[in-house]
């Protein structure tokens, strides 16, 4: 068995079963001992975007790792943004990527480059293996790291002749270290601060907004009173008829500031205290008035779960159900388009179990609200700010649950970072309904422009925020990729197309006029 093998056998031995990828001739071993070994299922992606974003999606929903393939520095590079995405999400990835045979480094080739330091600063454990007997140790090493909580980006360095070299056998996966439970005054300190009666908010994210751990804090605030919010970006929150419903803190800072202005106190359950996205002059940073300082209950690396339960036990939130959002989800509108009609119609269409990828940017600032007594779902957002997520992070999400309708919620700026991501869609059969709005701007970048206090913006300045001339056709693109797809100019429109997309096998994707 060569290193590659051994390694291919240790990845499907520690439970990673799917590799999104994207190779070259330093993989080729690996890519050879795909197809010899049962268990894992190989996903090919045209860009690295959309390896790395598949990957993060797969996790969000598996929870658990997939592997990447990457090809050299240059493949690991076209990656880094959307593992700058992941890594935000915590999380857990197993990158492999490819490097010259050891003694090969030294002509310096061109596709030579210092791998390390381009993963280093994006990745949370990084090895280049030595020799093909370490390889599947390496590998085992790496799945333990990308499962230590809260997630981690782990990347395997793997010189070809590593790959192609007499390996060492399947190697066993070291122990995944526990969540580390919080200490028993740290609860007591935040029961004392729900028991206080004063205005109290408790912040969630991570595990405190999906299962036992949302319903936990359900149950908390039925019994104390504080008020449930979530952060603005989640990794996946679990909503709608039958969840604990949790409202967001907004990402503009104004309505940011006026939601937090009476809070005296702030919990943080996995979450962190909340900021401004940027920075803008006159408007603070740090989004909690002055003397409200917050007190974290647990850090999303430890164990969130166990602290709510006992934080309810301390309050004595043991019994009482947690109140739930009823199925009452809006009527669908008629007539013309527009983001209050186009909200209204997502809220009464979305399907039970819905995975909802949400990268809609300013078309979508209704949606949260206007799908709140929806049939339930899961809600998934883009943790670094990265745009160009979405299409790879549905795609990863359509990967990790078949049976499940996952619903892109795309504007067209961002989707035209990685749209390719549709053809691995097609290829896979995934079932992925992409609503593309099209606004033929960078819309949300005219406001932010005017935030930021940037005076009198020239015809060049506007320019560089439309996406007009030539416009975008998003139907004959799909097409292009093997994604069938409909234009929609109004509501019924809307509601068919909608309709179609659910209903057809595979992806579908629908322009939505703006
Ligand atoms: C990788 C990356 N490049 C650039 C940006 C800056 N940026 C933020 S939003 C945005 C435009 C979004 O436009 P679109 O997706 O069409 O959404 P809209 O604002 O029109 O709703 C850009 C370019 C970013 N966040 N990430
Ligand atoms: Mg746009």
């Amino acid at each position: 068995m060569n290193g590659a093998e051994s390694l291919v056998r240790t990845l499907v031995a520690g439970d990673v079963n799917v590799c999104f990828t994207n190779p070259g001739t330093s993989e080729m071993h690996f890519v050879v001992a795909l197809d010899r070994v049962d268990g894992m299922r190989c996903v090919l992606g045209l860009h690295e975007t959309v390896v790395t974003g598949a990957a993060d999606g797969y996790a969000r929903m598996a929870d658990k790792p997939a592997a990447t393939l990457l090809h050299l520095g240059p493949g690991l590079a076209n990656g880094l943004a959307n593992l700058h995405n992941a890594g935000r999400a915590r999380s857990p990835v197993v990158n492999i990527v490819g490097d010259h045979a050891t003694y090969h480094r030294r002509f310096d080739a061109p596709l030579t480059s210092d791998i390390e330091g381009l993963a280093r600063p994006l990745c949370h454990w990084l090895r280049t293996s030595p020799d093909a007997r370490q390889v599947a140790a390496d590998g085992a090493a790496a799945i333990a790291a990308a499962r230590t909580s809260p997630g981690q980006i782990a990347t395997l360095i793997l010189p070809a002749d590593t790959a192609w070299n007499e390996g060492g056998g399947v190697a066993p996966l070291p122990p995944v270290p526990a969540r580390a439970q919080v200490a028993d005054a740290v609860v007591a300190e935040a029961a004392r601060v729900l028991r206080a009666g004063e205005p109290a908010a408790l912040l969630l994210t991570g595990p405190a907004v999906r299962g036992r751990g949302l319903e936990l804090a359900g149950r908390i605030a039925a019994a104390t009173g504080v008020r449930l919010l979530a952060q603005t970006s989640n990794a996946r929150i679990e909503r709608g008829a039958g969840r604990v419903p949790v409202e967001r803190i907004p990402y503009p800072v104004d309505p940011a500031l006026a939601m937090l202005k009476d809070l005296k106190h702030m919990v943080l359950a996995g979450a962190k205290a909340p900021v401004a996205f940027f920075a803008y002059p006159d408007k603070p940073s740090v989004l909690t008035p002055p003397g409200c300082d917050p007190h974290v209950l647990a850090r999303l690396e430890e164990d969130v779960v166990d602290a709510l339960a006992r934080l309810a036990d301390a309050v004595g939130a043991t019994a009482g159900p947690a109140a739930t959002a009823p199925l009452d989800p809006p009527g669908l509108p008629t007539g013309p388009l527009n983001l209050e009609s186009l909200g209204r119609a997502l809220g009464a269409l979305l399907p039970e179990h819905a995975i909802v990828v949400d990268e809609s940017i300013t078309s979508g600032r209704n949606f949260y609200a206007l799908t709140r007594q929806s049939r339930p779902h899961d809600w998934l957002q883009n943790m670094g700010g990265s745009i160009g997520l979405g299409l790879p992070l549905a795609t990863g999400a359509a990967v990790a649950c078949p049976d499940r309708p996952v619903i892109c919620l795309e504007s067209d700026g961002s989707g035209m970072y990685c749209l390719q991501a549709l053809w691995t869609q097609a290829r896979e059969g995934l079932n992925v309904t992409t609503l593309l709005f099209n606004n033929r701007a960078y819309a949300i970048l005219r406001h932010e422009l005017a935030q930021v206090g940037a005076q009198n913006p020239g015809r060049k300045a506007v320019d560089m925020l439309d996406l007009g001339r030539p416009d975008l056709d998003w139907v004959m693109l799909a097409r292009g990729m093997g994604v069938p797809g409909e234009r929609v100019t109004n509501v019924d429109e809307f509601a068919r197309g909608f309709g179609r997309g659910l209903k057809t096998p595979g992806p579908y994707l629908v322009e939505v006029m703006l």
